[in-house]
């Protein structure tokens, strides 16, 4: 089997999707198939990029819209090197967020220009499957009101919901609508399903941009 890379896949959703909890439990399930696979989140707050980012969305320091959307992006590139290599060594990627979750967020700020937006990103290992996690404002609210970070809230996260809309648009990207809404069991199902294939599928084919 030498020779043979591992998925790049991405769970995507406005907060409170569950992305998280099924992002974890994905890699188990994964893992237990026999596949070799390995957890990244982004924000990845550990690194000193990652620390800014951190007491940015804590609302402990006040960074410039711009300059905040830059380091996003510098917290992703600073792993690039890793994924690349992991997934070259056949470790599949299970990854909560990645570059969607940059160009939903900022876009839905005032007078951000979606092009913009999507320029730092232009170059990252491009995900072989992109989950979304769709779950309904009602369905959200059920699951707990929101923490104290800085996007919490629910006019902004109504403007990134409609932002990740537009983004699936994009069919060079191969995204998989999830309904989220459905028990957690159900959810995490569909998830393996589609990551199977996924991984199956991106065996043999070079790692895209
Ligand atoms: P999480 O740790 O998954 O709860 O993410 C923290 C918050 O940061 C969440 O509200 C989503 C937001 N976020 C994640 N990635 C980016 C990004 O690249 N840019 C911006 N502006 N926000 C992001
Ligand atoms: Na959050
Ligand atoms: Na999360």
């Amino acid at each position: 089997m030498a020779g043979l890379r591992g998925a790049l896949i991405v769970l995507e959703g406005a907060d409170r999707a569950g992305k998280s909890t099924q992002a974890r439990r994905l890699v188990e399930a994964l893992k237990e198939r026999g596949y070799r696979t390995e957890g990244l989140r982004f924000p990845e707050r550990t690194t000193e990029i990652g620390q800014l980012i951190g007491s940015y969305l804590e609302k402990k320091s006040n960074l410039e819209d711009h300059t905040i959307h830059l380091l996003f992006s510098a917290n992703r590139w600073e792993q690039v090197p890793m994924i690349k290599e992991k997934l070259r060594s056949g470790i599949t990627l299970v990854v909560d967020r990645y570059a969607f979750s940059g160009v939903a967020f900022t876009s839905s700020k005032e007078n951000f220009d979606l092009h913009w937006c999507k320029q730092p990103d232009v170059g990252l290992p491009k995900p072989d499957l992109v989950l979304f996690l769709k779950v309904s404002p009602e369905v959200a609210a059920t699951r707990g009101g929101f923490g104290n970070e800085i996007y919490e809230t629910n006019s902004f996260q109504e403007k990134v919901a409609k932002r990740y809309a537009q983004l699936m648009d994009d069919k060079t990207v191969n995204w998989k609508l999830v309904d989220a809404s459905q028990d957690i069991e159900n959810v995490h199902q569909q998830l393996k399903e589609l990551s199977e294939k996924a991984i199956d599928d991106a065996k043999d084919q070079p790692i895209g941009k």
